[in-house]
């Protein structure tokens, strides 16, 4: 039995329904977190003291972090495709999956997505936001020269890297900013855009999210 605390706009929350869902894993996602609420309990805290989404509740064990979470549902319920036994080969996919989490996360989500969704026009720091647009499009040039052909992070295979790789490129291609040129990343976007879990958990609407002037 297992259960998702958290709400479905939440792109950490994504990550953790999209890796349950390519893994063919039944959750029950409860909506937890913003007009939701539910963090601040006492119960809630027992489960993440952070106060944050996602929690996963897999029988007796509870687990926070979302990057965590993927990698626990991998390492537990994926095969060797998916999760590889291979220290060095699985190490080599890692190193891109934590510079998407700790890198390309906090340049495009953190300042650019989360600033034009909800800082109103009039207050929003117009420099501030046009530098660290500048800031993500080497990033994303990064990205794409690591993509290349793909199909997949692994080559042929599709993995949890590519969950952890790709779950904010959903909000990345289609907020309204200027992108860099990247095909070989935008190509990886549409692939990911055919798997049917990733669209069902992934391509969800932001525009709750979005504060209005
Ligand atoms: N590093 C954490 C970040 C968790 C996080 O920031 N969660 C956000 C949603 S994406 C949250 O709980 N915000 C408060 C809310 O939704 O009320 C993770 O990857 O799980």
């Amino acid at each position: 039995m297992k259960t998702v605390y958290g709400r479905a706009t939440s792109s950490n929350v994504q990550a953790v329904m999209w890796c349950l869902g390519e893994l063919e894993l039944h959750a029950d996602r409860l909506d937890f977190g913003m007009d939701f609420g539910g963090l601040d309990t006492a119960e809630f805290r027992a489960m993440n003291p952070n106060m944050l989404v996602p929690v996963l509740r897999d029988g007796a064990l509870v687990l926070w972090e979302s990057a965590a979470i993927v990698r626990y549902l991998a390492a537990e319920y994926g095969n060797d495709g998916f999760w590889p036994a291979n220290l060095a080969h699985r190490a080599r996919l890692d190193m891109w999956a934590e510079w998407i989490k700790t890198t390309f996360g906090p340049a495009f989500n953190g300042r650019v997505f989360w600033p034009l969704l909800r800082e109103p026009d009039q207050t929003r720091d117009a420099a501030a936001l046009a530098r660290a647009v500048a800031e993500v499009k080497p990033l994303a040039e990064r990205l794409d020269a690591r993509i290349g052909r793909g199909p997949w992070m692994d080559g042929e295979t599709f993995s949890w890297a590519d969950i952890l790789c790709g779950y904010l490129l959903y909000r990345y291609f289609t907020l309204d900013f200027d992108r860099a040129d990247t095909p070989a990343l935008a190509a990886y976007y549409d692939r990911l855009c055919q798997r049917p879990m990733f669209e069902r958990h992934v391509m969800v609407s932001y525009e709750p999210l979005r504060v209005r002037d």
